[in-house]
């Protein structure tokens, strides 16, 4: 279980560096970053350097949160996330979006870059989350459950907000940006799936597949918050062309959607 001292401690750490109470959250995935280098007035924390944070076992910087002003709203974005197939416990992975509901967040924007699954799809598309698959073998909400902190059994038959999927939809429309819509099946990964795998997915109902943004979302739910989630497919998944996967493809592609994406959710955040 969480424990809500550590949560507060983060918070009140927080909460002495940031002027206002932000009001949407932002989780970054790979290659996607950029987005917070568009905050205004930006305040940027290392994790390293707020106290109860989950600690980088890895050489090299796991990220910064930021926090300031875009299109108006004021926001605190992660930078960078902790990943389950990098050893993080589950409860660790989400322990910031705890800390982001602490300090008042009440609409988390999720991003990922993920494969795609769905035939349709081609390397460098938008997908909104319309629904997940948990598919990591384990739940972030296993444990003692804290009242506090939301339900036993929290319901998860909205996951993604349908009123800011319909507002993302609109924004995508008026922009001229053309997007898809499917379900994200979280995998641990590191390993990529075989294309016998995601032939399965397919039959399951999964249009993309990743390795983060599905523990997030269950404790971002649980917590009370409204989703908002957002995949760049980067590749397509396995078996699909007749082509190996790689991490150089996967940061190349967001590359080349970063113009878009950052419009769209740029837009997104005006509208809200
Ligand atoms: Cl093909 N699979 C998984 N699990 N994660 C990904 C991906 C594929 N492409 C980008 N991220």
């Amino acid at each position: 279980m969480v424990n809500k001292k550590t949560i507060d401690i983060s918070t009140e750490f927080l909460q002495k560096k940031f002027p206002e109470t932000p009001e949407i959250g932002l989780i970054l995935g790979s290659g996607l970053g950029v987005l917070a280098d568009e905050i205004e007035n930006a305040i940027k924390i290392p994790y390293q350097e707020i106290p109860e944070f989950p600690v980088s076992t890895v050489e090299g910087h796991a990220g910064q949160l930021v926090y300031g002003t875009l299109n108006g709203k004021t926001v605190i974005a992660m930078q960078g996330r902790f990943h389950f197939y990098e050893g993080y416990s589950l409860e660790k992975v989400t322990f910031p979006v705890r800390v982001m509901k602490k300090l008042g967040v009440s609409t988390l924007i999720v991003t990922n870059a993920a494969g795609g699954i769905n035939e349709s799809f081609e390397a460098g598309d938008l997908m909104l989350i319309s629904d997940h698959i948990n598919n990591m073998g384990t739940n972030p909400l296993i444990g003692e459950n804290d009242k506090d902190l939301g339900v036993r059994f929290p319901d998860m038959s909205e996951a993604y907000s349908k009123e800011l999927r319909q507002l993302a939809k609109s924004v995508a429309d008026r922009l001229g940006i053309s997007i898809q819509e499917g379900v994200y099946v979280g995998n641990t990964g590191p390993s990529y799936e075989t294309p016998a795998e995601v032939r399965m997915l397919r039959v399951f109902g999964g249009d993309a597949v990743g390795m983060s943004t599905v523990p997030e979302v269950i404790v971002a739910r649980h917590s009370g918050m409204k989703v908002l989630g957002i995949s760049c497919i980067s590749n397509m998944a396995a078996g699909i062309l007749d082509q190996p996967l790689t991490h150089d493809e996967v940061i190349e592609t967001t590359e080349n959607v970063k113009a878009n994406f950052l419009s769209f959710v740029k837009e997104i955040i005006n509208q809200l």
